[in-house]
């Protein structure tokens, strides 16, 4: 995965690493022989595929409760929004993870977290953003570094500061003036959070609430990144291009003068297919002029209980190509090579390259594009992670 357009799929390959990192990978027939001296451990994968470690740059695992309700209400006709007006929505959720505790909230997202690492997910992003009062955005927070710290896994945190407003203030510029005296300080002085984002939408916050945000997160040393264009044009991928956003993400509605700012920004585009399927969304993300511009494109789960409810990042490279017309390899640099640059790491890993972190995956399949075409298929068949073989299913 190391250049755009092609898997780069080298046949009967070697990996070497050594402390956590890759020293050396390429045809087995170019094994340096003084990378096998000494205490080494060898490895026969057999001729299995291997691909980088999976990155979901785009979750919000940390919450309590389920929405199945309105699932239910929404089959039989009522939208989204309707169900937001209702109470429902993000404030149902954010009632729900106000009431857990700490330890409720870590054992509930342990088991989603499982679930994404358990297909080949080394690293990945972990929103907060239900919580919006200090206390419970800083246990979400916490939850999210807690299970860094107790996986095989990389985490990178994201105080989601503009989700929603909540119930107790009387409008959003209250609430935005809220966060960034009192929470977003914390948030940063205690290491809470790699990077901020908000919800720039008609139905949460404008583009002015979102600047002022950005400019107070930045301040602090915090990267930003942006929900932007998900129901309507708004400016969003410009907004996230002109304040040098990591990622603009969702995009369905984006226009041409926010792709432009974007490809001379090095804004990555992040796509989220499980929300535009659930939410039976008919318009599609601009892939067309995604690819024209060279904008790199990233995939997530959106892991959430409103609006994309799937802990399977594998399942998300299939609908990416069936519902936005992406290749199998489009799709897989969506969640590696991509990803990675989505959260800002592309220098640590995303690629099988010497140098980078020794994050990857064993699977049982022949073709790379098998990833892509399964639906429901789990063939992951090995872990490695930081160096460490995390999981085997191999006799
Ligand atoms: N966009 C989304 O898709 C989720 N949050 C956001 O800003 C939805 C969250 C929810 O409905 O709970
Ligand atoms: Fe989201």
């Amino acid at each position: 995965m190391r250049a755009p357009g092609s898997f780069g799929l080298i046949e009967d390959a070697s990996i070497v690493t050594e402390n956590g990192a890759i020293a050396w990978v390429g045809a087995s027939a170019a094994l340096p022989a003084a990378m096998c001296v000494g205490a080494i451990q060898a490895h026969d994968c057999a001729g299995r595929c291997i691909t980088p470690g999976l990155i979901d740059p785009h979750t919000h695992l940390v919450y309590a409760g389920n929405r199945a309700h309105e699932f239910e209400m929404r089959l039989e006709g009522m939208d989204y929004a309707e169900i937001a007006r209702q109470g429902g929505g993000i404030l149902s959720t954010v009632r729900a993870t106000r009431a857990a505790a700490e330890r409720d909230l870590y054992a509930a997202a342990q088991l989603r977290l499982r679930a994404l690492l358990d297909e080949g997910v080394t690293t990945a992003e972990i929103k907060s953003g239900y919580g919006m009062d200090r206390e419970t955005e800083l246990r979400q927070l916490r939850v999210a570094r807690d299970l860094g710290r107790h996986n095989p896994v990389t985490i990178h945190a994201t105080y989601l500061g503009l989700h929603a407003v909540p119930p107790e203030f009387p409008d959003a510029n209250a609430y935005v003036e809220f966060v960034i005296a009192d929470v977003l300080p914390t948030v940063a002085a205690e290491g809470l959070a790699d990077a901020a984002d908000a919800f720039c939408d008609p139905v949460a916050f404008s583009p002015a609430q979102t600047t002022r945000f950005f400019t107070a997160a930045q301040a602090l040393g915090l990267r930003v990144k942006l929900h932007a264009d998900q129901r309507e044009p708004g400016g969003g991928g410009e907004l996230a291009a002109r304040r040098r956003a990591l990622s603009a993400d969702h995009l369905e509605y984006a226009q041409i003068s926010d792709l432009q700012a974007m490809a001379s920004a090095g804004t990555v585009a992040v796509l989220l297919p499980g929300a535009f399927y659930y939410l039976r969304e008919t318009m599609r993300p601009p892939i067309a002029a995604l690819r024209e511009l060279d904008i790199p494109i990233a995939l997530a789960t959106d892991c959430n209980p409103g609006t994309s409810p799937t802990t399977s990042l594998l399942l998300m490279l299939n609908m990416a190509c069936t519902l936005f017309n992406l290749s199998p390899q489009e799709a897989l640099a969506g969640v590696t090579r991509n990803a990675a640059r989505a959260l800002g790491i592309h220098a640590q890993t995303g690629t099988i390259e010497a140098g980078k972190r020794a994050d990857f995956v064993v699977w049982n399949i022949d073709d790379p594009a098998e990833l892509a075409c399964t639906i429901g298929t789990n063939s992951c068949a090995q872990i490695v992670q930081n160096g460490r073989l995390v999981k085997n299913l191999i006799a």
